[in-house]
């Protein structure tokens, strides 16, 4: 039921973080492995590091904000192993910066690389999935796609928006087999969140506190419900997102150790 022998898969932003372990994830469940990034020597560095456990993983760059760019490194995938079975949307990056000193500019690359690059990878691999008979997508949204935070305007509001990007493929696909879903990370220790993750910053209290497992996440958590919404096992499971975020969305105001 969750094995994914003879699949191929796409996971952008899979040179580092969530969308390396992810990767590693389906291919210990047996599919091809494809990732994506901006850059030709990270591309090179990343395969050494699959290869370490044993992976053969298939590199292309391209930038998931340009249309054109996107459309050329999926027709090379495409001409080397066909169809892409499964999609999962990763390639993902974050501003800190309160509304009012947010630059436009700022905000548009957030909304550009969250929002509409799902959109734009998924509107070119989904026509090869219907004919194909079916697919799997997967968008990587986050605790900011249900609830705001100070300073994440243009995430949250990206990641919100992925969540009913996701609702809308499920409503638009989901009839040609294809299951549209995302994963809802926690807080998860990769370079994305290294800044707030120090000893004594704020947001590392408040994630250590807060968090009923008591601890960040490691990327590797998020490893089994991807293969689980890339599988059969889910067949029947339509515009889902699974949170897998160590219980704080279930937690309003507990602190670890405070029995109140
Ligand atoms: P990360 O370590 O910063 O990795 C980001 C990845 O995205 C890299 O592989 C990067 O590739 C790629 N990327 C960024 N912009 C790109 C672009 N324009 N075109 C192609 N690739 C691009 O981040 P992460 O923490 O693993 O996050 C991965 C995803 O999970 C993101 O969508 C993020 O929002 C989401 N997420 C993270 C957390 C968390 O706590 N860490 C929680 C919830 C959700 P190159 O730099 O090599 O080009
Ligand atoms: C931050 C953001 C995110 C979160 C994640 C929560 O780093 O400031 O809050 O990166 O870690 O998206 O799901």
């Amino acid at each position: 039921m969750f094995d994914l022998t003879g699949k191929v898969a796409l996971i952008t932003g899979g040179t580092r973080g969530i969308g390396m372990a992810i990767a590693k994830a389906l291919a210990g469940a047996g599919a091809q492995i494809c990732v994506n990034g901006r850059s030709d020597d990270r591309l090179e560095e990343c395969k050494s590091i699959y290869g370490e456990d044993g992976i053969d993983v298939f590199t292309v760059a391209f930038d998931v904000t340009s249309e054109a760019e996107v459309d050329r490194g999926i027709a090379i995938i495409e001409s080397k192993f066909g169809s892409i079975d499964i999609l999962v949307n990763n390639a993902g990056m974050i501003k800190r910066i309160p509304m009012l000193d947010m630059p436009v500019e700022d905000f548009r690359q957030v909304i550009d690389i969250d929002l509409v690059a799902p959109f734009i990878v998924s509107k070119r691999v989904v026509p090869s999935m219907i004919s194909h008979g079916g697919g799997k997508i997967i968008n990587i949204c986050s605790m900011m796609s249900v609830y705001g935070r100070n300073s994440v305007s243009a995430y949250a509001a990206a990641k919100g928006g992925l969540k009913l990007l996701t609702a809308n493929m499920c409503c638009e696909w989901a009839k040609h087999n294809i299951q549209a879903n995302g994963i809802g990370p926690g807080y998860i220790a990769t370079s994305q969140t290294a800044a707030i993750r120090v000893d004594g910053h704020p947001f590392n209290n408040l994630v250590m506190t807060r968090t009923p497992a008591g601890r960040w996440g490691e990327a590797q958590d998020l490893g089994g419900a991807a293969v689980f919404l890339a599988s059969a096992a889910s067949n029947y499971v339509n515009g889902h997102i699974l949170f897998v975020d160590g219980g704080i969305l279930a937690n309003f105001g507990y602190v670890q150790g405070e029995n109140i």
